[in-house]
């Protein structure tokens, strides 16, 4: 007993957490005092061991409690050490913490889906890695069609599996009229590539935003409502826009919508009547025009440059600043 309040006035006076570890160790440690009696109890005879067993046990506990409470006790008053050191001038200015924000093509994307969705147009997505027959045959461009040429192709490897990365989002247009039924509308938004020389209004990857619409008596007076209601809204005013007669092999007739900018017209996207040949990969009865075309289906598709559009409504005169990673550039927006 006498040992125990010898220690324990040892433990009560260690000033700081260091001392009293030493103080744990000097009893506690593997050369520790209680240690090495606890280690020898087994030595001794068992008359001998039956003694000091019970009073080392109680030893043991008393200065292990003894050194728990301590070393609480000597936690806290660091820690308030710690903290009256401690200060905040509240008239400082604060530090400003900066936040990002989506890509300029990001937030028009999302502008240009609320546009067609109020429309009644529902958001579809599509693959970035197609099938030749999606990127190609079905939208009736046969093997050395030469409208393939328009549509300069990364093949992947193997060549043999003949794989691509989509040269538009036409294929999506396929992919839903397979699980699909009319009547619908739907635009489907993705990154397209081409193996094409960039410039300021070209680049081998960019965004496209599909539109189908397919019903019964669809004309080229719906697309042209829908197209002229979608310029403007996303532009707020009213745009100067122009149909060019164009062709595209997945439609008939087909053209192309420029619109006028300060420094001339420019293409904005390509669009036509779908062509009854797309109609009936996928399986549908086109409409016969000839017989005025109430018995089959018949719709409009089009498929936008949305960097184009970005590049009209934030005044971009270049598309390349879109994916050159500057951030002085980003930051305008
Ligand atoms: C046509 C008829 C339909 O029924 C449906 C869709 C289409 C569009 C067709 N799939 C297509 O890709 N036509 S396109 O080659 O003329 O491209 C469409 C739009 O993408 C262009 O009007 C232009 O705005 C944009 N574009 C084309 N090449 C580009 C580009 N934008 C940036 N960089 C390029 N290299």
């Amino acid at each position: 007993m006498e040992d125990i309040a010898k220690i324990k006035q040892e433990i009560d006076r260690a000033e700081n957490l260091e001392e009293l570890d030493r103080i744990r160790r000097k009893y506690f440690g593997k050369k520790g005092s209680i240690s090495f009696a606890l280690r020898t109890l087994g030595t001794l005879k068992e008359e001998e061991r039956r003694k000091q067993a019970p009073a080392l046990q109680i030893l043991k506990r008393e200065i292990e409690e003894a050194v728990k409470q301590r070393s609480k006790n000597l936690a806290a008053k660091e820690a308030d050490a710690n903290l009256s050191g401690e200060w905040v001038d509240v008239s400082a200015p604060g530090r400003k913490v900066r936040s990002g924000h989506l890509h300029p093509l990001t937030r028009l994307q999302e502008k240009v889906n609320g546009v067609f969705s109020s429309l009644g147009f529902e958001v579809v997505e599509g693959p970035e890695i197609e099938t030749e027959w999606y990127n190609f045959d079905a939208l009736n461009i046969p093997k050395d069609h030469p409208a393939r040429d328009m549509w300069d192709t990364f093949w992947l490897k193997p060549e043999s599996e003949k794989l691509l990365l989509r040269t538009h989002t036409s294929p999506v247009q396929i992919r839903y009229m397979e699980t699909h039924q009319p009547p619908f509308r739907i635009i489907a938004p993705g990154r397209v590539f081409r193996h094409e020389a960039s410039d300021a209004s070209h680049d081998i990857q960019f965004y496209q935003l599909e539109g189908l619409m397919v019903d019964k008596d669809i004309s080229v007076a719906n697309f042209k409502a829908v197209i002229n209601e979608f310029f403007k809204a996303l532009f707020e005013k009213d745009v100067k826009i122009r149909l060019r007669p164009s062709y595209f092999p997945f439609v008939e007739p087909g053209f192309e919508i420029d619109m006028k900018s300060a420094s001339g017209w420019l293409e904005m996207m390509g669009a036509g009547m779908v062509h009854p040949n797309v109609f009936q990969a996928v399986g549908y009865n086109p409409a016969n025009l000839a017989l005025s075309g109430a018995e089959g289906w018949q719709g409009f598709a089009f498929g936008i440059g949305l960097d184009r559009i970005a590049m009209m409504k934030y005044k971009i005169d270049d598309i390349r600043l879109f994916y050159g990673g500057d951030v002085r550039f980003l930051k305008q927006f």
